[in-house]
């Protein structure tokens, strides 16, 4: 999303995980989506493929709002949060773990703190959209659909109203297209 933003232009190479090309893992032998080759770097963090899409361009200031605010979203997001919700999402795999448990936890922790934050304004971090917004909400979107129905019924309306926006944006579905997936 960050790349279509800021109007970069670029050839997407859709690979299977299963079956990943040499010449990705060349690129970047940790071996995990996405990558992004330019100017003689290899950026293999998603979070560093934004810093640097919206370093070449930012024409609705996502990085207007960038403080010890953004960081605390972010590491809370994508550590305690992304490993509650892979035992959400995996039942399976943690059978030796209770999964209301799991549930509570990720509500206390994330859900429950995105809710009050938009009870005093509309994003994450204030009035206008940031790169925050755009970095948590594939996540929180991820997490409504391992159970819709439990996800309906949960008492959080803002975070509901806020995540329907992001997932009907014009944006998202403009970068949710299929593509054929790459061979070397
Ligand atoms: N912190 C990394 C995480 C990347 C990551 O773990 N991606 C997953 C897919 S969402 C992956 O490629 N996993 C490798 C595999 O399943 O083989 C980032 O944000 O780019």
């Amino acid at each position: 999303m960050a790349l279509k933003y800021a109007g970069i232009e670029l050839e997407h190479r859709e690979i299977e995980l299963r079956n990943k090309p040499q010449s990705m893992l060349l690129a970047s032998p940790k071996g995990t989506v996405p990558v992004l080759c330019v100017d003689g770097l290899v950026l293999d963090q998603s979070l560093d493929i934004m810093r640097w899409a919206l370093g070449k361009s930012d024409p609705q200031s996502w990085r207007a709002v960038d403080t010890v605010l953004s960081q605390a979203w972010i590491e809370k997001n994508d550590g305690p949060f992304k490993a509650l919700l892979d035992q959400y999402k995996y039942p399976n795999r943690y059978s030796e773990l209770n999964q209301e448990e799991i549930l509570g936890a990720a509500l206390d922790l994330m859900l429950k703190p995105m809710e009050l934050a938009l009870e005093s304004h509309q994003y994450l971090l204030g009035d206008k959209l940031t790169w925050v917004d755009i970095a948590i909400f594939p996540f929180i979107r991820q997490f409504s659909m391992v159970n819709p129905r439990e996800f309906n019924e949960l008492p959080f309306v803002l975070v509901k109203q806020w995540l329907k926006q992001h997932v009907e944006s014009e944006l998202f579905h403009s970068v949710m297209n299929k593509h054929p997936v790459w061979v070397d």
